[in-house]
């Protein structure tokens, strides 16, 4: 135990759940974290005695250098990333910046500087969509997004390092993750921001698409195994198996608020919108005995507590994101 482990996105909604889940198992954490709209040092300051920051730029080599020297991490955490798929389409510049040259030059750092393993973070939509059945480690990527091409070309990025240089690295694809402090963008905040508000809330086309939805401390216990017992250069799923439509996320949450489904606006739809999502994890499931703990219905619950109890949180980002959703909902990609 008591590992050196460099998680970078470590201010991020999952990087932050894993960094307070990290020190209390008793790693010491270094975060590296250049705050961008998505960011904010808010979610891990419960546990900033523990851990040391630094607000950088995965793309800026020299300061990689400089973390690596100083913190000589055993283990990379790798999770820093554009991770939202209507702003990818809006553009796609940043996402291919952070998310394939930042992946490339954390890499490159790694392997310069020698560590144990270096995890990246990944997500099922590198896989495409898929109507029936289920994506397993070995299926085709055929992703659809300016964001997903971007992960799945750092999942390749990965794969050359491990294979080329023996890098020790071990991919995970996580399902669509929810739970507290995630940014208000993502469907369920904004559902629940939104609806609280008693604002229209916004389902693409016609509600039907289908996410595999995974409770944030579950995800962060898989990628936790994997850091103790993954084994080298292999891909893992992690997914709950609870699959729910957009419009029956929606109604669950409105459900819980005590609010009308009369909000609902079924709007244009997003660009290229993948129909569905579904993981096999059974790999994850049998070597590492690792399996979703929390039920849709339970996560969700807890969720919509959250955020009514951190209104306060989510308020400070409303004035950014109304500029932005006035973009996002016009679909004028001209
Ligand atoms: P997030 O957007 O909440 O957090 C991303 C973090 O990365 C932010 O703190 C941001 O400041 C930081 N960051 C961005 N660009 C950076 C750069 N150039 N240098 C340093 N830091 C930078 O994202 P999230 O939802 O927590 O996702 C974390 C990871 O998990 C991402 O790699 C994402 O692709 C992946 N993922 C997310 C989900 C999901 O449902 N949220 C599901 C599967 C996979
Ligand atoms: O206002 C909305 N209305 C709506 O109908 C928003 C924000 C979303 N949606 C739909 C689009 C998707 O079908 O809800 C579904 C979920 O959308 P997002 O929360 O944007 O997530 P998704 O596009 O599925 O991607 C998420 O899961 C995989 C994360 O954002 C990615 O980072 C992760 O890789």
């Amino acid at each position: 135990m008591n590992k050196r482990i460099l998680v970078t996105g470590g201010c991020g909604f999952i990087g932050s759940e894993f960094v307070r889940q990290g020190t209390q198992r008793g790693y010491k954490i270094t975060v590296v974290d250049n705050l961008t709209y998505a960011g904010d040092y808010a979610r891990i300051k419960s546990v900033e005695e523990n851990i040391s920051f630094y607000k950088a730029d995965i793309t800026n080599r020299e300061f990689m250098e400089h973390i690596f020297n100083k913190e000589k991490p055993q283990i990379v955490i790798h999770m820093a990333a554009e991770s939202h798929v209507d702003r990818s389409i809006l553009d796609a510049t940043p996402f291919i910046e952070t998310n394939i040259r930042g992946t490339q030059v954390l890499l490159d750092v790694s392997k310069h500087y020698g560590i144990e393993k270096f995890i990246n973070m990944s997500t099922d939509e590198v896989y495409g969509e898929i109507s029936d059945g289920q994506f397993e480690e070995t299926s085709p990527l055929s992703p659809n997004s300016p964001y997903s091409v971007s992960k799945a070309a750092a999942d390749m990025l990965g794969r050359a390092y491990w294979r080329t240089y023996g890098l020790p690295v071990i991919t995970v694809r996580p399902s669509n993750n929810y739970g507290s402090w995630q940014y208000p963008e993502k469907l369920a905040p904004v559902v629940i921001l939104k609806g609280l508000n008693e604002e229209r809330i916004p389902v693409y086309g016609k509600g039907t698409n289908v996410r595999e939805w995974l409770f944030v401390s579950d995800c962060v216990e898989a990628i936790f195994l994997v850091v103790e017992q993954g084994r080298i250069g292999e891909i893992y799923n992690v997914g709950s198996g609870q699959e729910k439509k957009n419009i029956d996320v929606v109604q669950a949450i409105l459900g819980l608020l005590g609010k009308s489904e009369g909000l609902i606006e079924f709007v244009k739809d997003r660009l290229g919108h993948d129909l569905r999502y579904s993981l096999n994890s059974a790999k994850i499931e049998n070597e590492l005995d690792w399996k979703a703990k929390v039920s849709f219905e339970e996560g969700i619950e807890w969720t919509v507590k959250w955020y009514v109890n951190n209104m306060d949180w989510v308020k400070d980002k409303v004035d950014y994101l109304h500029k932005y959703w006035e973009r996002v909902y016009a679909k004028d990609f001209s």
